[in-house]
């Protein structure tokens, strides 16, 4: 670059001082900040452990009711990005408990979110008219704008990790909610009849989703998610950096499960490890079964069973499995792939 003399500065710093009053900047002061050679995320990398996080949530459900709350919820809250409710710059997750007999009321908003149950066996939520019961490691999805409303029919806590697009959508600034006029919706349509319709790899005849570019298999159940994981891992050798990988998908057109954001489940093998891939997406891993230790740009950890993790973008992400390892990610991967953006870098 040619040497600028003090005064050719000082002009140019005139000129930029007479520039605001008018809300102009000038974009050479700023264009390697706004467009740099790489990606720079400003979420941390976080680990949240389910043993510092479980008896809070149970202390909460001891202050106020699921109906009071509406949704009793402890967010994960990014170090980062403090009073904000994200997990990572595009994704808000959270820790949800329902206590026996209670319901959290029926209501709607433009955010897609999902659940990966973490304890408890008698929970349920109920989506557009049709009930499904959680279980442990179970992935459901709520679409955006559809009504829904959550209960707990047993007699013990029931627990699971929330995962929403709120800050993606936030950032579109269309971020509506809308409250049903009763507790809870409708049921028009026994259990099962969404898995019976779409989950067994059979479609009605010209099946289109009732829930637009959302899955209408509103419940991956983990028991079989983790069979096919065991048998996938048994038939072929594992990725380096991928391990055995699965991603939720959406019968109808083969895509991911939901629109705003992509979910996938790895097995990494007790002893194995994972080679540095890097993405530029962020995640929000949660451990559904095992112990192991996660390498995530220069934060090292070791983590065990429903810890949850903050995944910036583009950070070199690797795992090594003490035991059998269950790993559960979801990801605004699918919305850089519908723009365009997305890259990805493995050692
Ligand atoms: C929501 O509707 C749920 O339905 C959970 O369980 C968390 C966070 C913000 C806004 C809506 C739920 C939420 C939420």
């Amino acid at each position: 670059m040619s040497a600028v003399s003090k005064a050719e500065q000082a002009q140019r710093e005139e000129f930029y001082g007479r520039l605001a009053p008018h809300s102009m900047t000038p974009l050479w002061e700023v264009l390697k900040d706004i467009v740099p050679p790489e990606p720079r995320a400003k979420a941390a990398v976080h680990l949240w452990r389910y043993a510092d996080v479980r008896p809070l949530l149970l202390e909460a459900g001891g202050l106020l009711t699921a109906e009071e709350a509406e949704r009793r919820v402890l967010v994960f809250e990014n170090p980062s990005y403090p009073g904000q409710s994200r997990t990572t710059a595009t994704l808000y997750s959270g820790i949800q408990l329902i206590l026996p007999g209670e319901t959290a009321p029926a209501h709607r908003h433009t955010p897609s979110a999902l659940r990966f149950m973490i304890e408890g066996e008698k929970g349920f939520t109920a989506v557009g008219g049709e009930r499904t019961t959680m279980r442990e490691g179970d992935l459901v999805v709520t679409p955006a704008w559809a009504w829904h409303d959550h209960g707990n029919e047993g007699d013990a806590p029931v627990a699971w990790l929330d995962g929403l697009d709120i800050p993606m959508v936030g950032f579109f600034e269309a971020v509506f909610m809308e409250g049903y006029n009763d507790k809870r919706h409708a049921l028009t349509r026994p259990e099962g009849d969404s898995h019976a319709r779409f989950g067994e790899g059979l479609l009605p005849l010209n099946a289109t989703s009732p829930y637009g570019q959302t899955s209408p298999i509103f419940n991956y159940p983990y028991e079989r998610t983790r069979a096919a994981l065991l048998a996938s891992a048994e038939g072929a050798e594992p990725d380096p950096h991928e391990a055995t990988t699965l991603r939720y998908a959406n019968p109808v057109d083969g895509g991911w499960a939901m629109p705003t954001m992509a979910a996938w489940i790895m097995h990494v093998k007790a002893g194995t490890q994972t080679v540095p891939i890097r993405s530029t997406d962020s995640m929000v891993m949660h451990v559904a079964e095992g112990r192991g230790q996660a390498t995530v740009g220069e934060d090292q950890f070791s983590f065990s069973a429903k810890d949850t993790v903050a995944v910036p973008g583009w950070h070199w992400r690797s795992f090594t499995a003490l035991e059998d390892c269950f790993l559960f990610f979801f990801s605004d991967r699918v919305v850089h792939e519908k723009l365009g953006f997305y890259r990805e870098e493995r050692q």
